[in-house]
This record gives structure tokens, C-alpha cells and sequence, in this order.
């Protein structure tokens, strides 16, 4: 299936984070690729994978990094393609260094900032999601399945201590 989501990330040591995303993209039936694609260590890389990426087929990138987390700005400033960034939980500042560089884009270059972690790329899987579903009526009921399933499986276990 030709990928529609490119997920990329700074270092392997992202994945623990980012396989949440891929988790995600799996449960809604979306195809994807995942890549790392490092801002500092690999930049022709970078510039490489964001300016074939739209002539791949590839319709929303979710790009993982931590610390100085420029991959997902860097990418947007090649591509007008969405790009959702997922700030990755640094060692040393806990993901606040990750969210800060992702968040803080200037006026004119736009990435969606997730939250940090396991939830943000978890939520950029559903929000990629949801951006294809504009244009797919099976992604479209596979998000809606997805979020109905999840109301109900809440409301039908009330118990906080279990059974
Ligand atoms: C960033 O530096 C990566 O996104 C990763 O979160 C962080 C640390 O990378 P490693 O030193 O673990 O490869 O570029």
C-alpha cells in the first residue's frame, strides 16, 4: 500500500515514543513509512525526504525529536505539507527542551505541536488520522469507530479499582 503518512524521527532512541504513533496509524488502517531522519546528523537527508516527500504520495508527516528539537520546523520550512511535531521526553529537561523548539515556530511556518510523549504521538497517529479522513470515508469511520469504541469501553468499566 503506498504510505499516505511519513513518520520520521531524530534517533532510533525515539522510537520507544514514536511507536505509539505507529500503533495508532496501524488501528486506523493508515499506511505509513518510518524513517530516521536526524536535523544534525543527517541534514541532506532531511532536505532530501521533505522535498520528494509530497511527490511520493506521502499527505501528512509526523516528525518525532527531543532536545533540540528542530526536524519538525526544518521539515515544515521544505514541504507544505501538515507536519505534526511530537516533542520526545528528553533525559536531562524532560521534554520541555523538545516542546519548546517544536512549539515556538515563527510567524509563516507552520507545525502542529502534539504533547510530549507517549500521548502527543499517540494524538498525532489520531490527528494525521483526521486529517486524511477529509478525503477518505473508510479513515473517516475508523477515527469515529475508534473514538466511539473508547467512549464506550469507559462507560461500560466505572470502577476505577477494576471489575
Ligand atoms: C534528537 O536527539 C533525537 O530526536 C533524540 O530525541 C535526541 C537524542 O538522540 P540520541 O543521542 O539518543 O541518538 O536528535
Amino acid at each position: 500500500m503506498q504510505p499516505l503518512v511519513g513518520l520520521i524521527m531524530g534517533s532510533k532512541s525515539d522510537w520507544p515514543t514514536m511507536e505509539h504513533a505507529a500503533t495508532m496509524l496501524e488501528k486506523l488502517g493508515i499506511a505509513y513509512e518510518a524513517k530516521v531522519v536526524s536535523a544534525h546528523r543527517t541534514p541532506d537527508l532531511l532536505f532530501d525526504y521533505a522535498k520528494s516527500a509530497e511527490s511520493k504520495g506521502i499527505q501528512v508527516i509526523i516528525a518525532g525529536a527531543g532536545g533540540a528539537a528542530h526536524l519538525p520546523g526544518m521539515v515544515a520550512s521544505q514541504t507544505s505539507l501538515p507536519v505534526l511535531g511530537v516533542p520526545v521526553q528528553s533525559r536531562t529537561l524532560n521534554g520541555v527542551d523538545s516542546l519548546l523548539s517544536i512549539a515556538q515556530m515563527p510567524g509563516g511556518v507552520a507545525v502542529g505541536t502534539l504533547a510530549i510523549g507517549k500521548a502527543g504521538a499517540t494524538n498525532a497517529g489520531l490527528l494525521a488520522g483526521q486529517i486524511l479522513a477529509l478525503q477518505s470515508a473508510d479513515i473517516k469511520k475508523a477515527v469515529d469507530d475508534f473514538r466511539a469504541n473508547q467512549t464506550q469501553t469507559i462507560l461500560d468499566n466505572p470502577d476505577p479499582r477494576g471489575e
